[in-house]
Parts: structure tokens; C-alpha cells; sequence
């Protein structure tokens, strides 16, 4: 199957306008890779690491000025200002196009123009999407190369046919001034200029599969999610699929990967992997939601990775791996803040500096990631490719709250759950610039990601619930609670699947609970604490529903959800003011 006429058309018009000196058209066999890995370490993109410890592993340096993904720069450029919603930035689609479309002229000029065919989700899957990438940075290709199903297979994908999200990057000059990442929903389109980092620029990964593909679902009865997936096998050897929406840099590659701590593993407990940050669901015949990973690598945050918080990432990432601003150490090897190994004399930072070791700066950029193809993962789920997805038992929304919100709570139902992502709220992590460990909400951890109006997305969530004869059930989890003097109450990481067993013994009818003013609270004993000492005491702090504090909750609840203004779903407003009146104890 060869590439249609649109397509043709498209990557001419666009060669036209922003002039590169050559246009390569990629296959994603494994020759071009070679060969432009290759031409990447000549021009100095890549830096090969030692390739008899880390074989097939390269490191990658950003400019300093782009590290991260810029949110103010981002928009939505929908006809109108209340289509795009409180929730994003907003352009108007002519304004955007004249504006940076003047950015686009000659931008290629001296460079090559990659032309980066790719699928997001399995292949043959009525899931997912068609993409083609048009670039001048090599160090994207090879990033999506991993990413996602990249090269003639899309073709394939695509039929000769036109329905494929245009996605067109360049680098610019790299100025934050000239910088802009612009999505038209409408016209399945996507504009990146001035950035070459993560979700900046692999335009398949949060501009394709959340911001297109949410505004795709809404509009086609499916969900684009901001959540992990991953397989919950018990002892009995059943295997039940549980998703979780984190907001950026709270644990979800973490989670997706746990190790069970040693008194449940011994019991026949594991942990698979499906993803570990985006999932797209539908409804299947027999009334579940069914989902998918759509993407085939993880781009995960390397400071706090280690042998003990994820041997797993750790496992994943000694080959074929691409790190991002991360150290480099003499021996041609990487570290980062939170490695196993203690940080090596003579490192360079990940500006190429030397590092200090005594001196205040980290030696990786606290946003440093590394790209790695899923299928390295020792525990990949053998259902992560199956086109049909896996059916969802449960879905989790987490999210960094050192106070009010106890560590699990189960919601009454669907309308409840879906009240539960809305309320979302966390202290920011360095994902995004700006500052860090400000309390910001974050519905259903999409606020960066939702491609309309946040108000519509919670209609189509409740809508999809009345759709869905067997939805999934939900919860609320906090691993972040603290005590007076700031350390945290939970172990957190592997000792996570206790509160994930309790949740699976709730999908079940089992799981003893409280019925409070928030949701249905585990009982003290209910989760079980076989093997970790943790006390009573604190077991019931980290469960304390404190009627004051949800009163004031409830009172900013009100407070966000007015600016929505009449948008707001009718569900929304009926478990807010339940809620309300729940803690007010009328
Ligand atoms: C990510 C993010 O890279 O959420 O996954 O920022
Ligand atoms: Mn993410």
C-alpha cells in the first residue's frame, strides 16, 4: 500500500512554504534507523553512550530554554473562545494561521524535512488513528521512531485513503518568543513551532493522542484519557485491567510497573503492563469499557527512577533507549537524582557542564526523560497489542495532596466517579514550566490535555456512563498525604498494590467499607498491612475524612465550577451540591 494523493499534496504544500534543502520520506525500517542514528551523532544531536553497557542507548541534550512542555504557549484553536473553554488557551483559527503560519516560512530553509508516517494504537485495530509527522529534527523521528507504530505500516493503516491527523513540527529557532504548539480540532490538524521537546514536539503523544484524539472521542463516542493501564493478576490467576489518571510526574510509569511487595508476591499477586500514560476506551458489546494503549514506548521522567522505586523501568531502559537531558559519567553511562548508583567524580550535567557534586544545581534537569520501546518491559502485558484492548474493571484518579484526601475512596457511581475526576486538584510537578508544588486543579489530570471545553468533556463522561451498561467502577487515591511535619504517611510505590487489592476486592462485592459524606472509605482493617508495618494510628490518619476541611473543599468546588457558567453538566451540579450537603451533615 503506497501513500495517497492527499498525503502527497500536503507534504508539497507544506515543502513549499517552509523550503528545506531535502524531503525524506521515512519507512521506519531498520536501515533508516541506522542510518539516521548515525547522522544524528555527526551532527552532534546524539551522543552515543557506552554501547557495551547501554547498547543501542544514545543521550540527547535540549536547549536550555526548552525543557519542558510550555503550557501557556499551548492552544486550541477552535471557531470560537467557549468551544475551546476556561480550561485552554484560545486562538482563532485565522489569527493562528496567519500568525505562526508566517513562523513556517523557510523554517526548514538548510535543513531536512521528514516526512514521519505513524499509527497510534495497535495495528488493525478499530482503536486507532493514522498520523503523519512532518519534521526537521532528527532527534524527533528517531523519539517517534519508538514511540509509536512508525513508518510504511501507517500507509497500510491508512488505505490510500485522507482520514490522518496533519501533525507539522520545525524547530524554528528555538526562541520561546517564536514559540507555539496549536491544535485545530476541527480541521484534525496540529501546528508545533519552536520547541524540539517531548509533548512540544512528538506530536503524536499528547497533541494527537489526548488534545485531537479527546476532541475525536467526544464527538465519535470514545475517550482519550491522561491514564495508565495496567493488568491486576490475584492469586486465583485472574487478570482484572485497572486504568488511573495521574496528573504529569506523580507515579505513573511508577504504578503501571509495580513490583508487589515480597508478602503478596509470595502469594501469587503481579502486577503487567498495558501503559503507562494515555488510554483510549470504548464501549464493547457486552457493555464494558474496553481500552487501549495508543502508543508503543514510554517517555517517562528519569530523576527518582531507580532499582527501588521501578526495577522494571530500570530493566526497560538498558537498551535502545534515547536520554534526555540526564548526566553523563566518564564511563559513557547515565544518572540522574534518585539513581541506584551513587553519582560518579568527573560527571558532566545535563548541559555538559561539569557537575559540582556540592553545589545546589541537580545534575539532571528534574524534567530529564528517557524514550524506550514498551515491548523491553520484563512485565508487558502479552494483551498489550491485542487490538480489541482489555476490558476495564476500575479506574483510579490520583493525584499530589499532602492534606484532606485520605489515601482510597470508592465512588457511590458513575455520575459520583465522574464528580471525583472533575474535583480533581494537585501540587504541580516540574513537567511544565512554571512553578513547582503549586496546588492547581486538574480534572481528570487533563487539564494540559482536553482539546475543548472542559465542561462538554464531563457532559461526554457522564454521557458515556449512561451508555455503558457494565462502566467501570471508580476511586480516588492520595499516596501523597503528609503529616505535621511533612513526611509522607505511605510507603507509596510497591506497597501501592494493597490499596489496589482492596480496590479489586470492591470490583468483586468484597472489600469492607465506611460509607462517609465523600465515598465509601476502607475500614481500618480492610486494607491489608500483611508484611508492612504500618500502624493503626497511622492507618487512620491516612483514612481521616475531616468534616471541616471537605466543607471548604466544597466551597472552592463551587467557586471553579462557576466558571463554567451554564456548561456545567446538570450531573456535575447534582453531586456537587449533594456533596455539599453531605459534609454539612443536612
Ligand atoms: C508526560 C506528561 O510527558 O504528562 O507524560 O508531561
Ligand atoms: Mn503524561
Amino acid at each position: 500500500m503506497s501513500k495517497s494523493e492527499a498525503v502527497e499534496r500536503w507534504v508539497d504544500e507544506i515543502a513549499a512554504k517552509t523550503k528545506p534543502d531535502e524531503v525524506v520520506w521515512c519507512d521506519g525500517s531498520e536501515g533508516e534507523k541506522a542510518r539516521l542514528t548515525e547522522e544524528a551523532v555527526r551532527r552532534g544531536d546524539l551522543i552515543p553512550l557506552a554501547q557495551e553497557k547501554l547498547p543501542g542507548c544514545y543521550l540527547h541534550r535540549s536547549h536550555p530554554s526548552d525543557v519542558a512542555r510550555t503550557e501557556h504557549l499551548t492552544f486550541i484553536c477552535t471557531t470560537t473562545k467557549d468551544e475551546a473553554g476556561p480550561n485552554n488557551n484560545w486562538m482563532a483559527p485565522g489569527e493562528a494561521r496567519d500568525k505562526v503560519g508566517r513562523l513556517f516560512e523557510g523554517s526548514m530553509r538548510g535543513r531536512t524535512l521528514y516526512v514521519v508516517p505513524f499509527v497510534m494504537g495497535p495495528i488493525g485495530s478499530r482503536f486507532s488513528q493514522v498520523g503523519i509527522e512532518i519534521t526537521d529534527s532528527i532527534y524527533v523521528v528517531l523519539n517517534m521512531r519508538i514511540m509509536t507504530r512508525m513508518g510504511n505500516v501507517a500507509w497500510a493503516e491508512l488505505g490510500g485513503g485522507a482520514d490522518f491527523t496533519r501533525c507539522l513540527h520545525s524547530l524554528g529557532d528555538l526562541s520561546p518568543d517564536r514559540r507555539y504548539i496549536l491544535h485545530f480540532p476541527q480541521d484534525n490538524e496540529i501546528w508545533s513551532i519552536g520547541s524540539g521537546y517531548g509533548g512540544n514536539a512528538l506530536l503524536g503523544k499528547k497533541c494527537l493522542a489526548l488534545r485531537i484524539a479527546s476532541y475525536l472521542g467526544w464527538k465519535q463516542g470514545w475517550m482519550a484519557e491522561h491514564m495508565l493501564i495496567l493488568g491486576l493478576q490475584s492469586p486465583d490467576g485472574e487478570i482484572h485491567y485497572i486504568t488511573g489518571a495521574f496528573p504529569s510526574a506523580c507515579g505513573k510509569t511508577n504504578l503501571a510497573m509495580l513490583v508487589p511487595p515480597p508478602s503478596l508476591a509470595a502469594k501469587g499477586w503481579k502486577v503487567w503492563t498495558v501503559g503507562d500514560d494515555i488510554a483510549w476506551l470504548r464501549i464493547g458489546d457486552d457493555g464494558r469499557l474496553w481500552a487501549v494503549n495508543p502508543e508503543a514506548g514510554f517517555f517517562g521522567v528519569a530523576p527518582g527512577t531507580g532499582t527501588k522505586t521501578n526495577p522494571n523501568a530500570m530493566a526497560t531502559i538498558t537498551r535502545n533507549t534515547i536520554f534526555t537531558n540526564v548526566a553523563l559519567k566518564p564511563d559513557g553511562t547515565v544518572w540522574w537524582e534518585g539513581h541506584d548508583a551513587p553519582p560518579a567524580p568527573g560527571m558532566l550535567d545535563w548541559q555538559g557542564k561539569p557537575w559540582n557534586p556540592s553545589g545546589a544545581d541537580k545534575a539532571a534537569h528534574p524534567n530529564s526523560r528517557f524514550t524506550a520501546p514498551a515491548s523491553q518491559c520484563p512485565v508487558i502485558s502479552p494483551e498489550w497489542e491485542n487490538p480489541s484492548g482489555v476490558p476495564i474493571s476500575a479506574m483510579l484518579f490520583g493525584a499530589r495532596r499532602q492534606r484532606v484526601v485520605p489515601l482510597v475512596y470508592q465512588a457511590f457511581d458513575w455520575q459520583h466517579g465522574t464528580f471525583l475526576g472533575a474535583t480533581l486538584s494537585s501540587e504541580t510537578t516540574a513537567a511544565s514550566t512554571g512553578k513547582v508544588g503549586v496546588m492547581r486543579r486538574d480534572p481528570m489530570a487533563m487539564l494540559p490535555f482536553c482539546g475543548y471545553n472542559m465542561a462538554n468533556y464531563w457532559g461526554h463522561w457522564l454521557d458515556m456512563g449512561r451508555r455503558a451498561a457494565k462502566p467501570p467502577q471508580i476511586f480516588r487515591v492520595n499516596w501523597f498525604r503528609t503529616d505535621e511535619s511533612g513526611k509522607f504517611l505511605w510507603p507509596g510505590f510497591g506497597e501501592n498494590l494493597r490499596v489496589l487489592k482492596w480496590v479489586l476486592d470492591r470490583c468483586r462485592g468484597g472489600g469492607e467499607a465506611e460509607e462517609t459524606a465523600i465515598g465509601h472509605v476502607p475500614t481500618l482493617r480492610a486494607i491489608d498491612r500483611d508484611g508492612l508495618d504500618l500502624s493503626d494510628d497511622v492507618m487512620r490518619q491516612l483514612l481521616r475524612v475531616d468534616r471541616a476541611e471537605w466543607i471548604e473543599a466544597a466551597h472552592r468546588q463551587r467557586e471553579y465550577f462557576e466558571t463554567f457558567g451554564n456548561r456545567l453538566p446538570r450531573g456535575i451540579r447534582q453531586e456537587h451540591e449533594a456533596l455539599a450537603s453531605r459534609v454539612a451533615g443536612k
